[in-house]
């Protein structure tokens, strides 16, 4: 009897022991994937940055050859960053054993145990949300107005949507999002702007400063989970004030003018990414762009009647991008998203835009008055200048700016 107690008790205690020793081999088996999925994930990140990094320099190197030439080969550059990029490398069924057994052989030197996905995305091609209180006049106003057709299109193109917000006053939003931003405390709806956040503390007030997240925006008085989602994906806080017109999404290229209705956005996004005649292909500059819609749409692009709220259309490069990792070990998914900024960029960008506010401010009066002389070498110094920079200015190398850096 005593032996066969003394047994029971043992093999008790002996199984009790195992099941403690799998949950803790589960919980840490567990958390080493996490890491290893996390690892994966940053690995993909880096990769990504160097992506960026390649790109900008290859634009710097065929800029100071060859303007015409930069502008030809744009959309192979853009492959540089556009590519999704996966590890390991999804091998297409149609190559030969030899280069198959190549890249398996790769993949099993990289001592890469998780696999990764990279996604590049423009920033340039969103609405940049502080532009709506830009000390540039028409880039506010523009802003305003986009953010305002983003709501109204969704009213009038999605029938549930239009059912609940049809008597929504969506100006109403816009402007407590203009006092969110301006410096002063008289809110565009009347009265204090500290007035419409009385549920918060008592003292407090919108922060007049610009919106340093995305997620900042679900605060603004009127917002709700719904709008907020509506507009997180069409707008950015690291934004170049304009629309870069061979990279934005279709709503964003109908906030330009009514004129531009679906089916021409569609067009316009069809064309800049085709290849199948060699006109196609990402537009060179404005007046491309403009001779397209007119000559295929017969739209009005003078300038009296297209695009009256004078956004900026950027033609260039992108500079700022989205970097997304994903990271996955076993059962476990991680992820990173970082954004980065060229700050250099953005400076000349904005210099153009206040030179040419001040050019159309001026009274045309005011132009001859000047000695012939001083105009002359004015005009004969100005286009040198920026050349001489641009030859001058050194590759850029290094890591890219990260202004933001979420992981999940
Ligand atoms: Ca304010």
């Amino acid at each position: 009897m005593v032996v066969t107690f003394s047994v029971m008790v043992m093999m008790f205690l002996a199984i009790e022991t195992q099941r403690m020793n799998i949950v803790e081999y589960a919980v840490s088996s567990q958390s080493i994937n996490r890491l290893r999925a996390y690892y994966a994930s940053k690995a993909g990140l880096k990769i990504g940055l160097l992506r960026v990094l390649l790109y900008k320099q290859a634009l710097h190197s065929l800029a100071n050859i060859d303007k015409e030439q930069l502008k030809a080969n744009k959309q192979y550059l853009d492959l540089i960053w556009q590519m999704p990029f996966s590890w390991p490398p999804d091998i297409p069924t149609d190559l030969s054993a030899v280069t198959k057994g190549e890249i398996n052989k790769i993949n099993k030197e990289s001592f890469m145990q998780g696999q990764y996905v990279v996604t590049i995305d423009t920033e340039g091609s969103k609405i940049d949300l502080n532009s709506i209180n830009h000390p540039i006049e028409s880039i506010a106003k523009a802003t305003r107005e986009q953010i305002l057709s983003i709501f109204n299109n969704k009213v009038e193109g999605d029938e549930a949507f239009g059912e609940k917000y049809r008597n929504t006053n969506f100006e109403e939003l816009v402007f407590h999002l203009v006092d969110w931003v301006d410096e002063d405390r008289d809110s565009l709806n009347g009265g204090d702007e500290s007035s419409y956040y009385s549920n918060y503390d008592s003292d407090f007030i919108p922060p007049n400063e610009p919106f340093k997240t995305i997620e900042e925006l679900r605060l603004v008085e009127g917002m709700n989970e719904e709008l907020y989602t509506l507009l997180k994906q069409k707008i950015t806080v690291y934004g170049v004030s304009g629309i870069n017109i061979n990279h934005a999404q279709a709503d964003i290229l109908k906030s330009i003018d009514p004129q531009i209705t679906d089916e021409i956005s569609k067009s316009i996004i069809e064309y800049r990414n085709g290849s199948e005649t060699p006109e196609q292909g990402p537009f060179k500059d404005e007046k491309d762009f403009l001779d397209y819609l007119s000559t295929e749409f017969s739209i009005n692009t003078e300038e009296s009647t297209f695009n009256t709220q004078k956004i900026p259309l950027f033609f260039e490069t992108e500079f700022n991008f989205r970097i997304k990792s994903y990271g996955m070990y076993s059962n476990v998914s991680r992820e990173i998203e970082v954004v980065t900024f060229d700050f250099e960029n953005l400076k000349g960008h904005l210099a153009e835009a206040f030179k040419k506010q001040d050019a159309s401010s001026k009274p045309a009066g005011s132009g001859p008055k000047p000695t012939p002389t001083t105009t002359g070498s004015n005009a004969t110094t100005k286009p040198k200048a920026p050349q001489k920079d641009e030859k001058t200015s050194p590759a850029p190398t290094g890591r890219p700016h990260i202004v933001y850096w979420e992981e999940t």
